[in-house]
């Protein structure tokens, strides 16, 4: 190894949560680095390129709320931005604070070793170069670590290939061509439409037909603008309230008391606005089966007087809970079925058996195309992590340690691995939250923590293996009590052949924060503080 580098924190990444650590670190004052692999900013939307890569929270609250100069000058230009937008919106936030001088940009963190001698990180990267630090922040993203299945004879494949999650920068032009794309998650719903207006022909692969509600994307009205800038702050408090950490929030209806009437009325009305909000119809959606099946019937009547050819409308309705596989929103999904040059293949019982030279073959029979996307997610919430080799006390790996699942404390921190801290760790609320709150949350907890730690000379800081243990249960506890766990999700990473079926993320944003202020509080009760050595 060339050369040592001394700082008090190394972050990974920097997406959202990178870049929000950098500009709270630079403001304490504590030294710190961001490697990134990528050569910029923004993480999901760095790499997520594909055609119609859009997010699905409105932009209005997709956004930071940390500088109300920040919320107040940006101006978004649709109700749901476009990759392109929130790309410029990161570039944005990193050059305003002066982030980019922080950001040793296309490096990834190979190794994470804990000196417990020193109480350091010794970080090693791909330009070999060693870094040492206090503190070590996984700023990684849950949706970063592509999931690419290993299907038999997948290099041999003389056509193009790409993958939603790793979408080439200079686009692709698919005019004329022959497509085949593999999922229906929210990346190929997106993408899909977009697809078929270019290719000569596409065909879906579908394993699991998917829920979408309609995005009904616009552009913003300057007057709703107004009215949101003119109370930004009550408006972000209140998303902060809710219990996905977004505008949308049931309002104690039930379903299963609720007239058939008043159940059309609603779920009308909510896919007449469109978006996720969709899942506040009634407080009793992700709770109770019978109530989940109201909502089932109307998105089957939705899709069947939308896809004209009744046996396509049949596969494209999905038979499980709605919400237990993240809810899509799209535009003109379901429409695109109608059209005489997009095939739907379903793959549930006879699964895609391998690719050839020219193409790929599912129930003895070999489809042949020019290009295959692969819309087949991710190894989410844990993937990047145990990409690297982290190894904590007594040189336990990460992946050792959560060989039976991820296991932190508040999502926050893991046994064994002192002074390592998690951005949206597997265990808070994350991926079932608007990400930016979520993102914000977390930051500004680590930082609290970390100059609490400088303030008091403190050397490191673990959480205990009780307090550990009490918190998977009791993530574990809340979401039995839904009906998140009832499907194939990647919230369960069933997904993933092989990777341990736990439930992730934690329900409920509001009372996860009263327990991370509560600890925090307490003087990090849960977490073993230790002296300098
Ligand atoms: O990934 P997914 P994604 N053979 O895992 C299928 C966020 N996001 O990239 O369901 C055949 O949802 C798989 O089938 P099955 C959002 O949180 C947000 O689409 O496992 N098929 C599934 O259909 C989202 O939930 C936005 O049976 C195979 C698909 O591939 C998350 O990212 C946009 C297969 C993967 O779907 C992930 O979405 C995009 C195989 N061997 C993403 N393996 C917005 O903000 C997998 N599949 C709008």
């Amino acid at each position: 190894m060339s050369s040592q580098e001394s700082v008090d924190v190394v972050v990974v990444g920097a997406g959202f949560g990178g870049l929000y650590l950098a500009q709270k670190l630079k403001a304490e004052g504590i030294e710190f680095k961001v490697f990134e692999a990528g050569d910029g900013v923004g993480g999901t939307w760095y790499w997520n390129r594909y055609p119609g890569a859009r997010c699905d929270i409105e932009s209005m609250e997709y956004s930071y709320s940390f500088d109300d100069e920040l919320q107040q000058e940006w101006e978004w230009s649709e109700r749901y931005a476009g990759q392109a937008e929130i790309l410029k919106y990161a570039n944005h936030v990193a050059d305003r604070y002066n982030l980019k001088e922080h950001i040793q940009f296309s490096t990834r963190v190979n190794s994470a070793i804990y000196d417990e001698s020193t109480q350091t990180w010794v970080v090693t990267t791909s330009d070999n170069k060693v870094t040492r630090t206090q503190h070590c922040v996984m700023a990684t993203g849950c949706l970063s670590s592509t999931n690419t299945p290993d299907f038999e004879g997948i290099k041999d494949f003389k056509g193009d290939t790409y993958h939603t999650g790793q979408w080439p920068h200079e686009g692709v032009d698919f005019t004329g061509k022959n497509v085949g794309i593999i999922g229906t998650g929210s990346s190929a719903i997106q993408s899909i439409p977009i697809l078929a207006e270019q290719a000569s022909h596409l065909t879906v692969f579908q394993r699991t037909a998917n829920y979408s509600v309609p995005a009904h994307n616009h552009t913003l009205d300057p007057e709703y603008v107004t009215s949101i800038k003119d109370t930004y702050n009550a408006f972000r408090a209140q998303n902060r309230s809710n219990g996905f950490g977004a505008s949308f929030e049931p309002d104690g209806v039930n379903a299963i008391e609720s007239a058939k009437e008043v159940l059309d009325e609603r779920y009308s009305e909510a896919w007449d606005r469109g978006g996720l909000g969709f899942l506040a119809c009634f407080s009793d959606l992700m709770l109770d089966d019978e109530a989940n099946k109201s909502a089932r019937a109307f998105m089957h009547e939705k899709i069947n007087a939308v896809v004209n050819d009744p046996a396509k409308a049949k596969l494209l309705s999905p038979n499980q809970t709605v919400g237990c596989k993240r809810l899509c929103a799209d535009t003109g999904y379901f429409e695109t079925y109608n059209l005489d040059h997009v095939d739907l293949v379903d793959v549930s019982e006879h699964p895609i058996e391998k690719l050839t030279e020219s193409g790929l073959i599912t129930d003895g029979k070999e489809y042949e195309f020019d290009a295959i996307v692969f819309a087949t997610g991710f190894d989410a919430m844990t993937g990047a992590l145990l990409s690297m080799d982290i190894r904590g006390k007594g040189g336990l790996t990460l992946a050792e340690k959560w060989a039976e699942g991820p296991k932190t404390f508040l999502g926050l921190g893991t046994s064994g691995f002192p002074n390592l801290f998690t951005v949206s760790g597997p265990g808070s609320p994350s991926v079932l939250t608007n990400m930016m709150v979520s993102i914000e949350q977390h930051v500004e907890w680590i930082t609290e923590c970390i100059t609490y730690m400088r303030d008091k000379n403190l050397g490191a800081i673990e959480a205990t293996p009780v307090a550990e243990e009490n918190w998977v249960g009791h993530v574990n506890e809340v979401a039995d009590q839904t009906l998140y766990p009832g499907c194939n999700s990647w919230y369960l990473g069933a997904n993933v052949p092989g990777k341990p079926r736990v439930f992730m993320p934690y329900f409920g944003f509001p009372p996860y924060v009263e327990k991370c202020n509560e600890v925090a509080a307490n003087g990090y009760e849960g977490f073993a503080l230790s002296n300098q050595r």
